[in-house]
């Protein structure tokens, strides 16, 4: 994986003197996906890493509402990392894609959109069999 692989989609943002409105609608031809939930992250502590997993076929959209952290992306061949903190842009999640999500500044909120309902037979917890199944793919 390497940089140019980071999928970060602009949002539709309203921008006037009162500040901005951004929007996502189901069809609005943004988010690539059906949306078929939403879940959000807050209340994280200092020094948490959260993810340590990757899922093989759920896509989700994930956009740091406000504060800042980090994302740690690894397709088993390659890591990279972004920082989300712009609520305007959205961070594209691909199926068999390892995340790591760590420097959380405090209060951070991240929204996360995802194509699928929760479905823990998705996950994939464990790294090298993560190795494994991602050096399948072509
Ligand atoms: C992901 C990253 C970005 C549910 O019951 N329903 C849900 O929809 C979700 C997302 C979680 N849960 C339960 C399962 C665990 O008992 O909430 C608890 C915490 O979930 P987890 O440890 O998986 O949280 P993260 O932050 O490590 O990972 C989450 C998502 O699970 C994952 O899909 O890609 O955020």
């Amino acid at each position: 994986m390497s940089p140019a692989d980071i999928v970060l989609l602009p949002l539709r943002t309203f921008h006037d003197v009162r500040g901005d409105l951004t929007t996502l609608e189901p069809d609005d031809g943004v988010v690539p996906f059906a949306i078929r939930r939403v879940y959000y992250i807050h209340h994280v502590p200092t020094g948490v890493t959260r993810g340590g997993h990757a899922h093989r076929a759920l896509r989700q959209l994930m956009i740091c509402l406000s504060g800042r952290l980090d994302v740690h992306l690894d397709d088993g061949r390659g890591r990279v990392s972004v920082t989300l903190s712009d609520p305007r842009v959205g961070l594209l999640l691909a199926p068999m894609t390892w995340r790591e999500m760590n420097d959380f500044a405090p209060d951070t909120v991240c929204l996360v959109l995802a194509s699928e309902p929760y479905d823990e037979a998705d996950y994939i917890h464990d790294y090298p069999e993560f190795v494994r199944e991602a050096s399948r793919i072509e």
